[in-house]
């Protein structure tokens, strides 16, 4: 059954180019509850165990490079159909091929470099959101 959860990150390109509040507000006007919310800097660690499943990836080392370089913002979403309709909102992994309107449309650089992080499984959503905060942040 899905549990209507859904995790992001708002990535530190996004949060570095002021880009913060326009995210907040397309994901709030797509009608989704903030759960959990803080800005938040990964550690080395952090984001070799958050993104291990990409540990044999050949971009491995840029990606934690890239995501410990400066804060994000990290939040716990809630809305029926949760993680396809945040993924269908942020748009493709490569802005170059995400649809119009899309926020990594908007706000995305790069492949390595686009801006928001939606989890890609109820399962991984409950993992990603557990990873970063506590049962008494959740609300
Ligand atoms: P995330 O939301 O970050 O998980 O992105 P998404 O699920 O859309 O894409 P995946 B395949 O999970 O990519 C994880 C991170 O790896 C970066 N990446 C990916 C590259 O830098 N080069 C590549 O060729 C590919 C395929 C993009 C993702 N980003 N970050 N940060
Ligand atoms: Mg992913």
């Amino acid at each position: 059954m899905a549990t209507n959860r859904t995790f992001t990150m708002i990535k530190p390109d996004a949060v570095e180019n002021g880009h913060t509040g326009a995210i907040l507000e397309k994901i709030n006007a797509a009608g989704f509850r903030i759960v959990a919310m803080k800005k938040t800097q990964m550690t080395k660690n952090d984001a070799e165990t958050f993104y291990a499943i990409h540990s044999e990836r050949p971009f491995f080392g840029e990606l934690v490079e890239f995501m410990t370089r400066g804060p994000i913002v990290a939040a716990i979403l809630e809305k029926d159909n949760a993680v396809e309709d945040f993924r269908t909102l942020i748009g493709a992994t490569n802005p170059a091929e995400a649809a119009e309107g899309t926020i990594r449309k908007l706000y995305a650089t790069s492949v390595g470099e686009n801006a928001v992080h939606g989890s890609d499984s109820d399962e991984n959503a409950a993992i990603e959101g557990n990873f970063h905060f506590s049962g008494r942040e959740m609300f």
